[in-house]
């Protein structure tokens, strides 16, 4: 389940999604504008391995963190995660406002969010997966971080689709990414 600003359409959601898609998982994702109650009950009624949030602007972060707590609260104990400019470059700030975040994942996170996912559907430790930063009693650990694959000659093949790719109750017709089969 991937949570983000979805006005307009969201290109790193888009990526994120079509990334897990590739490889099998099923994605659903939300507009973070979208009731808190409304997440609550998707996060229950179908409990995913893994909440991802996407944090774009920096000022919403006290608004996820409500929400986190909210759904934390409210019984969804998978992990949450977070990526996205703020949260890659202040990791530390962001785990510290956000409490109830399991990790943050840094810079671009395709491959990273994969990684995560394939470790938690089968119960393995993701401690070591790179591009990482989280919690170990009171430090803050980060792993080493993935090279780009946005370099010439890397980057997977993308269809970009106008059809939305969310289960969002408010967001707009938002575009998504879907991947080249
Ligand atoms: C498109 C865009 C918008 C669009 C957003 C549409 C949308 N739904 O995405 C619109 C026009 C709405 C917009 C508005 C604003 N924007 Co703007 N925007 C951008 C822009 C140019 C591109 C974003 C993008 O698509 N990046 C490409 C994707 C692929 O990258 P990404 O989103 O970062 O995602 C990757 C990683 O961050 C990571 N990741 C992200 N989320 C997650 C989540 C998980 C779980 C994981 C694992 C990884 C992960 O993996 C992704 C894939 O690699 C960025 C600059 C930039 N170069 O990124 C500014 C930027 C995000 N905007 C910015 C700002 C300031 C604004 C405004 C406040 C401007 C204004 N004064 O009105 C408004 C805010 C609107 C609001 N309602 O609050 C700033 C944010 C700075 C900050 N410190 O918060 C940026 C960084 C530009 C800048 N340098 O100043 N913006």
């Amino acid at each position: 389940m991937l949570i983000g600003f979805q006005n307009q359409g969201n290109l790193g959601l888009g990526y994120l999604a079509a990334t897990l898609r590739q490889h099998g998982y099923p994605v659903e994702v939300f507009d973070f504008e979208a009731k808190s109650e409304v997440l609550l009950g998707a996060a229950l009624k179908r409990p995913p391995v893994l909440i991802g949030f996407s944090l774009i602007f920096q000022f919403y972060i006290y608004r996820y963190r409500e929400l986190i707590d909210f759904l934390r609260q409210n019984g969804v104990g998978c992990h949450f995660t977070m990526g996205g400019h703020f949260p890659s470059l202040s990791f530390r700030a962001t785990l510290e406002l956000v409490p109830n975040l399991d990790s943050v994942a840094l810079f671009e996170g395709e491959f990273t969010l994969l990684e995560l996912v394939d470790h938690l559907s089968v119960g393995k430790d993701w401690r070591n997966i790179p591009g990482l930063a989280y919690r170990n009693r009171e430090q803050v650990v980060t792993t080493p971080l993935r090279p780009s694959w946005r370099r010439p000659g890397c980057a997977p093949k993308w269809r970009f689709s106008t059809a939305p790719a969310t289960a969002s109750a408010s967001a707009t017709a938002a575009a998504s990414i879907s991947p080249l089969r």
